[in-house]
């Protein structure tokens, strides 16, 4: 490890990738070789950002991306980890420790707290840092608390991320936060940007998958509307069980009560019972996220919150959970589902609580 100063900021630079041409990342940061797809298959690496690196997400999100679980086993990463001030002693440790998994996929790591550094170029954008909800804040505390951050966040990758970023939102409340990140990223367009509904909709999954008696994976099409906040839907209606229709399998007063509230609540629960809030899941959902929008959703129906472009009536540019399917680096928004009153009525609720959030932030959210 070199550690050195930028200006202020610190970095903890990286250790080198092999490769003939050296690139300069221009920050001072480290030297990088890029090498193209080689003749053993492995494509040209990409930048993959990670803020709050050194949290108890990240701790799990890292491996996850490092060992190919995310980008794919052919895609080399170059990890460029973000914190603040604070926590850069425990991004060395996080580092140190990357470096001892010894992954082949892992051809570089940078640790900062400037996101200029950690954005640059960047292909692949997680915002996972942020102030975690105390007990003595409620939701517009939070709202207020993390909206600045994301307004500097956002200008550093509209300045210095690849033009092509794809970005999922974490750290909550993570639908405006993606809110503001966007509107302060003027040149990225706005479909570039996203926040995490994927840890509701897998634990949807969970719910299902064990009433049913079944694995996971005989679980499809189950999605989130709206924000991630106990306000959010969890459709089963388009659900299916081993191949049958969830509402067939289940009965009304289940899918409307307790397997509704049971995914609605299940942050909470999960404080409750472990003293700390979701972070492996959180991380698993994550990379489920990004892995479906960069290596396509084959066909399923999956959960994303986006800047909306009016779609099932939702004021454009809220950041709404909608049902989704990934193709080619694209999200494509299912738009011909029916909606019926149940459904209707949760997705104005959500809608009610976002505009609530927007109008809060209305002074990051740029001119
Ligand atoms: P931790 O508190 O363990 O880690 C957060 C890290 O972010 C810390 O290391 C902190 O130093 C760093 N940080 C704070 N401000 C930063 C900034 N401006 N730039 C860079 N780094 C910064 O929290 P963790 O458990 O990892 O959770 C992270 C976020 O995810 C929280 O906001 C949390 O509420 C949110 N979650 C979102 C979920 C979702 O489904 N969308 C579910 C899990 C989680 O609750």
């Amino acid at each position: 490890m070199i550690p050195g100063e930028e200006g202020n900021r610190k970095v903890l630079s990286s250790h080198p990738i092999a490769g003939e041409r050296g690139r300069h990342m221009g920050t001072g940061a480290e030297e990088i070789a890029v090498t193209g797809e080689g003749d053993d298959g492995m494509k040209k690496p990409i930048r993959v950002a990670v803020t709050g690196a050194a949290g108890n997400i990240g701790y799990a999100l890292l491996w996850r991306i490092a060992s190919g679980d995310c980008f794919g086993t052919n895609q080399p990463v170059i990890l460029q980890l973000l914190e603040i001030p604070p926590g850069m002693q425990r991004l060395d440790g996080v580092i140190m420790e990357l470096k001892d998994s010894a992954f082949s996929l892992l051809h570089g790591i940078v640790g900062t707290d400037d996101p200029n550094i950690a954005f640059n170029e960047a292909d692949a954008i997680f915002l996972v840092g942020s102030r975690p909800r105390t007990k003595d804040m409620d939701r517009s505390d939070l709202v207020a608390a993390n909206g600045p951050i994301f307004v500097g966040q956002g200008k550093a990758i509209d300045a210095m991320a690849s033009p092509n970023v794809k970005v999922v939102t974490v750290g909550n409340p993570c639908n405006t936060n993606a809110l503001i990140a966007c509107a302060n990223a003027p040149s990225i367009p706005s479909r570039q940007f996203s926040a995490m509904t994927r840890l509701d909709q897998n634990r949807a999954v969970g719910q299902m998958a064990e009433h049913a008696g079944v694995p996971a994976s005989k679980i499809h099409d189950v999605f989130i509307w709206g924000n991630h906040a106990n306000t959010m839907y969890p459709d089963p209606r388009f659900a299916t069980v081993d191949g049958k229709m969830a509402t067939e399998i289940f009965d009304r007063e289940w899918l409307q009560g307790s397997f509704l509230d049971t995914v609605a609540t299940r942050g909470k629960a999960i404080i409750v019972a472990r003293g700390a809030s979701s972070a492996a899941s959180a991380a698993s959902a994550a990379t489920d996220h990004m892995r479906d929008w960069w290596q396509g959703s084959n066909g399923r129906i999956v959960s994303m919150a986006l800047p909306s472009e009016g779609w099932y009536g939702v004021p454009e540019g809220l950041v709404f959970s909608f049902p989704c399917r990934c193709e080619n680096g694209d999200v494509i928004v299912v738009e011909d589902l029916p909606v019926d009153s149940f459904a209707q009525s949760k997705i104005d609720e959500n809608v009610a609580v976002l505009l609530e959030e927007r109008e809060a932030v209305s002074e990051l959210l740029g001119s």
